[in-house]
């Protein structure tokens, strides 16, 4: 576990010990409470032009296999993912039109359970189940709570999925939050990547917000970056991420626009990316203040490769 006791930022007062943030492997193809349908398998691996895409991976417990890759042109830069893959005539979410290494649109689990497949929940004093109330794509998304700080609530990808081949994490997510916590301290993160450091450290890089506007902290030394781009709430968005380990860059998008406001100091000065990034959180933790948070979240998707942002009107907006 990764100590967070150092100094924090004058916005951001020390925060707790992050048990989502464990060492050790996990995430096995059983998840945990999963439904009786099992997890859909994951999509084939884009190739490159002039070779084929790889073949799906295969469900797990009942599930569907996953759909073959697929041939795209090069990757774009980093600041344009929308436009660097193939538009799909899918539905929103569908697994069948997403070629990332893994889409997941929460259709194929039951409803009040955990999401399983690659998935394993990281839970401490929050709540997280597929739910129907709300969706982007099809019938259902996952639905995370809290009744008050500290709380985790995070689904977590680590093996067989990452570490990914490559030097950078791509990921997009479609995400409903109820009502933004407000205020100095309400910081709170969305999605977090992390590896291990020379020696026995985890870095983190860990992204999402305060106060309604975006936020990017590092971990060791909790480094925190303060963007004026706002954070959507009340309504559909779309969070896209990319992890850079050889550049010791992140970089968000919201709703497909870059957050240029958020650099990462230069290596060594104020974060250090880890050696690889072998883990991923998705979800929700907040350190402060007793608000409630009440978030949904649908269609995430993590490759090696730029993921758009779904095209078409949520199902259940
Ligand atoms: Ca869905």
């Amino acid at each position: 576990m990764l100590a967070l006791a150092a100094a924090c930022s004058p916005a951001s007062p020390p925060r707790s010990s992050v048990p989502s943030d464990r060492g050790g492997s996990g995430g096995g193809p059983d998840g945990t409470g999963g439904g009786k349908t099992g997890g859909t398998g994951g999509a084939g691996g884009t190739g490159t032009p002039a070779t084929t895409g790889g073949s799906g991976g295969k469900g797990t417990d009942g599930g569907s296999a996953g759909t073959g890759g697929s041939t795209t042109s090069p990757a774009a830069d980093a600041a344009t993912p929308g436009d660097a893959a193939t538009p799909s005539d899918a539905p929103p979410g569908n697994p069948a039109g997403c070629t990332a290494k893994l889409c997941d649109d929460f259709e194929s689990y039951e409803v009040g359970t955990q999401p399983g497949g690659n998935w394993k929940a990281a839970l401490d004093r929050g709540m997280l189940a597929v739910h129907e109330e709300k969706a982007f794509s099809g019938a259902r998304s996952v639905r995370f709570t809290h009744q008050g700080a500290p709380a985790v609530m995070f689904i977590e990808l680590r093996q067989p999925l990452l570490p990914l081949p490559g030097d950078v994490v791509y990921g997009r997510l479609m995400y409903y939050l109820k009502q933004t916590p407000s205020g100095q301290y309400s910081h709170f993160e969305i999605v977090r990547g992390s590896g291990p450091l020379a020696g026995d450290k985890r870095a983190q890089l860990n992204t999402g917000g305060e106060n309604g506007k975006v936020v990017v902290n590092y971990e060791p030394g909790d480094c925190t970056k303060y963007s004026k781009v706002a954070l959507p709430e009340k309504r559909w968005a779309c969070y896209q991420w990319a992890f850079n380990v050889a550049k010791n860059d992140i970089h968000l998008w919201i709703d497909g626009q870059s957050v240029d406001d958020v650099p990462v100091a230069p290596a060594g000065q104020c974060w250090k990316a880890p050696m690889v990034l072998d883990t991923l959180h998705i979800g929700w933790e907040s350190y402060h203040g007793n608000q409630p948070v009440e978030i949904w979240i649908d269609d995430v998707a993590v490759g090696d490769q730029p993921i758009p942002c779904p095209t078409g009107m949520p199902s259940k907006p």
